[in-house]
Order: C-alpha cells, then structure tokens, then sequence
C-alpha cells in the first residue's frame, strides 16, 4: 500500500478521551483542564497582526484565517481546547442580516427588529450558507490532534438582544419590552434564533467539533421566572436539536454559559448542558450546590484578577481549582472573557499553575 492510501494516524489519544471532554463528563482526568473565553483575539499580537486589513465578520467567513487564528492561543498557551474562531452574529450575517462589528463597539445593527412585521421578514439561515465553517472546522480538527476543538454559538436570548437593541446595551429595556409587549412574536422570534443557532452548532459537530458552547450572555438580567418561562424553552430547543450527535457516538458535550446568572443556575443547567459555565460572582462550591450532581462546571475566575500582580493571580487561580473540585467535573476558564489589556504572558502562567496544582 502506498504512504498516500493509508488512513490518516490516529492522534495517540483521540479529542473524545481528552480531560475537556472527560471533565464535561464527570469522568476522571489526567488533570484539570483549561481553556479561556476570548483566548484568541485582542490580547495576542500575533492576531492583532493577522487581523490587520480584514473587517471582523470577513475574517470570520476565511477559512484559512480562521483556522490561523483559533491555532494561536492553543500553540502559545498549550491550552486544554481550541474554540472556533467565529461570532455570536455569524449566523445572522450569513443568512442575510445587515450586521457589522464595529471596532471597539461590536456587533451593529443596520435595521433592528422593532415589530411583528420585523420578526416575520427575519431571512432563515440555509445550511449550504455554511461551506466555509465546515472546511475551516475539518482543517482545524486535522492540525489540532488530540486537542479537542469546541463549537459555539448565541443562545437566542442574546442574538435576541442585539437584534432589538441594535447593538450592545446595559439594561436590555426594549428587549424585554417587546418580550413583554409581544409574547407571541417573541416566542416566534426566539424560536427561529433557535433554528439557526442547532443549524450552526450541527455543521460544526458534523464537521468535527468535540463539544459545543451556547453563550447566552446577557440571560442574567432576567429574573428566574421570566427565564423558565420565556427563554429557557427555546435554548433547550437548540441543544434538543443537537440531538445525540455523530453516528455511532454518544452525542458531543454541551457547556452553557451566560453572564450575571448566579440566580438561574440550576434553570441553565436544566436546559439541557452538562457543564454549566458560572461567571466570578459565585464561587464554584456553591455554584455546584446549585446546580446539583448530574453536570460539571466551568469557570470562573475573574478576568480582571489576570491584571493584578502575580501573587494575587496565584492566589485566585489556588482558590478556583480548590472550589472547583466541589463539583462533578471541573473546566477551568475566566468568568467571561480574556480582557484585551491583558498580558498574554500571564495566560500561559494560568495554563501551567492549573496542571500543575490538579495533576
Ligand atoms: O476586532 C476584533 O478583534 C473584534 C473583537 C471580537 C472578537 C475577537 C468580537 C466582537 N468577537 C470576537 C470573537 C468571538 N466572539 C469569539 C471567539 C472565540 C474565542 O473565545 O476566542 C467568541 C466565542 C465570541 C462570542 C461572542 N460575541 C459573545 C459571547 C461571548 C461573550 O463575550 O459573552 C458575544 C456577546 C459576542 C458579541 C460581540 N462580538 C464582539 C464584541 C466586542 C461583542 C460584545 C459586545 C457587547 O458588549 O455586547
């Protein structure tokens, strides 16, 4: 047989057995795994090069930059995961949403979503639209190996949020206004932001991905009841969409995150995830009375603690990996995402107190 036929090797241990995905599991790990939220983007150079010229929502539809870019933290760091190079707004972009990231501002909305009538002439997102995420997921998932690569995409809640807002907001008023106002549309609304959000994360697990996060951001300014009634229903339709995965596996894991959700715990676990994401503002041996003994946890270290002096780092690294073991399973990660004016160097320090104190 010739070198060219032979099936690509096998990585020693494939991303299935990696300690992302046992700790997702609640199985046993080699050590505590750590990725970090927003690990590639502005606090590497390297990117800042890459980026240089290429509107975000370009580079995000490059394939060849894509797969670039959500390498880098994974070759600096020796991180646990890659997570997909990408936005919360790609979907909606790629159906046919007018929609720009604007630097130092985020995602803008040219026509927000003000009325029925705006809900209802919303372009569905066509899988075929989505060629180039699954050639930039199948190449990352060849160079990655044994590091397993995560899918992601906005809840529909969040999407929700900057459709109707127009952009990024504090208090979200007109968006629970129209939740308030128009409850059948919203539930219309949020059902097609579902839709596309199951068809998004699917080509990523189609394509390779070895788990899935839904960031639902901004859920933490609802009160709980507003959340189970209103917003809940529809996250569990993406991870329901999901289904139970490849053909022949036993589905991918699902991490569900947002931001502020200290009061809706244990709701965003029974969405449907098995890690629940926590932000800093609950420690992780609460966040697991919470959230109870059927999910792991992912969290949750301040990232401004990533902009004090090493010591302090230490010390807030030491007590997230103590707190951490309370739950079934632990993924170390910031309580949201790495801050731009964040020194890269004390990133990789992360990565290698957390194996170090876990293994
Ligand atoms: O020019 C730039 O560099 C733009 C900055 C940037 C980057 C690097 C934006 C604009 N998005 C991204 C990439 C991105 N977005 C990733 C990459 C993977 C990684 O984590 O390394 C991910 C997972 C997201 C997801 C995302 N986009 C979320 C959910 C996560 C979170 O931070 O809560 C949200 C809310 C967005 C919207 C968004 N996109 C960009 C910004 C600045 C924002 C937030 C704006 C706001 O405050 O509302």
């Amino acid at each position: 047989m010739t070198a060219a036929a032979d099936p690509a090797p096998m990585p020693a241990s494939p991303p299935a057995d990696s300690d992302l995905v046992r700790a997702a599991r609640g199985l046993p790990v080699r050590r505590t795994p750590v990725w970090f939220m927003r690990q590639a983007g502005r606090s590497l150079p390297e990117y800042r090069a890459l980026r240089a010229g290429t509107r975000m929502l370009e580079a995000c539809q490059d394939p060849d930059l894509v797969t670039e870019i959500t390498l880098q933290p994974v070759r600096r760091h020796g991180v646990d995961a890659a997570i997909l190079f990408s936005d919360i707004v790609l979907p909606l972009v790629v159906a046919g949403v007018d929609i720009e990231i604007e630097p130092g501002v985020g995602p803008v909305v040219a026509q927000p979503v003000r009325t029925v009538a705006d809900v209802d002439a919303l372009p569905p997102l066509e899988p075929d639209r989505l060629a180039f995420l699954a050639t930039a997921v199948r190449r990352l998932v060849a160079e990655l190996g044994a590091t397993p690569l995560i899918g992601f995409a906005g809840a529909p809640f969040t999407l929700a949020t900057y459709l109707i807002e127009g952009g990024p907001s504090k208090e979200h008023a007109r968006t629970k206004a129209f939740m308030y106002a128009e409850p059948e549309a919203w539930g219309r609304l949020l059902d097609r932001l579902a839709i596309s959000a199951a068809t998004f994360l699917r080509t990523q697990v189609d394509a390779g991905a070895s788990a899935v996060q839904l960031f639902d951001s901004w859920a933490g300014v609802l009160s709980a009841a507003d959340y189970a009634e209103r917003v809940l229903p529809h996250s569990r339709a993406v991870f329901d969409a999901l289904g139970s995965g490849r053909a022949g596996e036993d589905g991918v894991p699902r991490i569900h995150f947002g931001v502020g959700t200290g009061e809706l715990l244990p709701l965003v676990g029974d969405a449907g995830a098995d890690v629940v994401g926590v932000d800093w503002r609950v420690p992780l041996d609460e966040a697991a009375r919470r959230v109870g003994p059927q999910r792991s946890l992912q969290g949750n270290l301040d990232p401004a603690v990533l902009l004090a002096d090493r010591a302090t780092v230490d010390r807030e690294v030491r007590r997230v990996v103590e707190q951490g073991r309370a739950a079934r399973g632990h993924v170390f990660n910031l309580g949201h995402g790495v801050l731009p004016e964040t020194d890269p160097g004390v990133l990789t320090h992360v990565v290698e107190l957390v194996h170090e104190l876990t293994s």
